[in-house]
């Protein structure tokens, strides 16, 4: 588990912190599953805001807590967690009921957030190029040498590249954007990993068995951007009724809507690429499934 040093930790204020404290933002996949899982635990925590759009994350404050400039993080009695899986497990082992892993399927379990994190990339690529384009340059030169020159250059002890490879995703943004290949590959990655969570759910209403587990959040995150995005959850008709069956709990469909001061955005994106036979649907050759938003 990712859980840094109190050495690495250089917004010193919040080793004194109580409680669990969570930053993160509010359209953020990754911020999404851990707020959803908090809220199945039943567990109070205190919200940190980080507005990405702002590169608040890449602040000397916000990188002294997370090296990486990424959420979410956590702060659990002053220790700080980052990267959302495993944030996840860190939860279930403090906070073990309601159980969301079950026991005999742990190692299921990890292996199918592993795969899910893997799809990272793929999921900001779909993110960037169905739902909305950032400006050419989100990050300006300044705001990657702040990134370069603030927080630990070690996680948990030992030297990390995570950090390089976000410079250089956004160093590189500008010229690239999400090219039609890269968009078309990212989809047919999620068509592929619905495609075995298809086969997942046949013999079953959740993907580890009977019971809601930490894998159907982390899933229900992706397979909701998805359909935002336009993808016709559909092809997978035991995804779909899976989808509309967690979609149905408290909370779960508040907790992924888009937020209401993105809407214009994402309605004026996804007209925008209608107008042009740009979208997700027809770059992709897959059938349109109704409203996309
Ligand atoms: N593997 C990391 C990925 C975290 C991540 O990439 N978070 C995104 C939001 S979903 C972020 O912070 N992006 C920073 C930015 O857009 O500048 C995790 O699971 O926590």
């Amino acid at each position: 588990m990712v859980k840094l040093l109190e050495s690495e930790v250089r917004t010193r204020e919040i080793l004194g912190w109580q409680g669990l404290h969570l930053f993160h933002a509010p359209l953020s996949s990754c911020s999404q599953k851990v707020r959803l899982f908090l809220a199945e635990k039943g567990v109070a925590w205190q919200p940190h805001p980080v507005n990405l759009a702002t590169n608040e994350n890449i602040s000397d404050y916000y990188l002294g807590i997370n090296p990486r400039g990424l959420v979410p993080a956590l702060v659990d009695d002053g220790a700080v967690h980052i990267e959302s899986n495993d944030i996840l497990l860190h939860l279930e082992e403090r906070f073990p009921e309601p159980r969301l892993i079950p026991v005999e399927k742990r190692d299921l379990a990890e292996e199918m957030l592993a795969r899910e994190d893997d799809l990272h990339v793929d999921i900001r690529n779909v993110t960037f190029r169905f739902l909305f384009e950032p400006p050419v340059a989100p990050k300006s030169p300044e705001v990657l040498a702040r990134y370069r020159a603030f927080g630990a250059a070690t996680v948990g002890g030992e030297a990390d590249t995570h950090k390089a490879a976000e410079i250089a995703y956004w160093e590189s943004y500008g010229e690239r954007r999400v090219p039609d290949a890269e968009a078309r590959r990212s989809v047919a990655a999620f068509a592929a990993a619905f495609a075995d969570l298809e086969d997942r759910l046949a013999d079953k209403p959740c993907l580890l068995g009977g019971q809601v587990s930490i894998v159907d959040i982390a899933w229900f995150v992706y397979a909701n951007r998805l359909r935002i995005a336009g993808y016709p959850l559909a092809r997978h008709p035991a995804l779909a009724r899976w989808y509309d069956r967690l979609m149905a709990r408290p909370g779960w469909a508040d907790e992924v809507a888009l937020p209401d001061m993105l809407r214009p955005m994402v309605a004026d994106h996804q007209a925008r690429l209608e107008a042009e036979g740009r979208r997700l649907v027809d770059l992709c050759g897959l059938a349109a499934e109704g409203q996309c938003t």
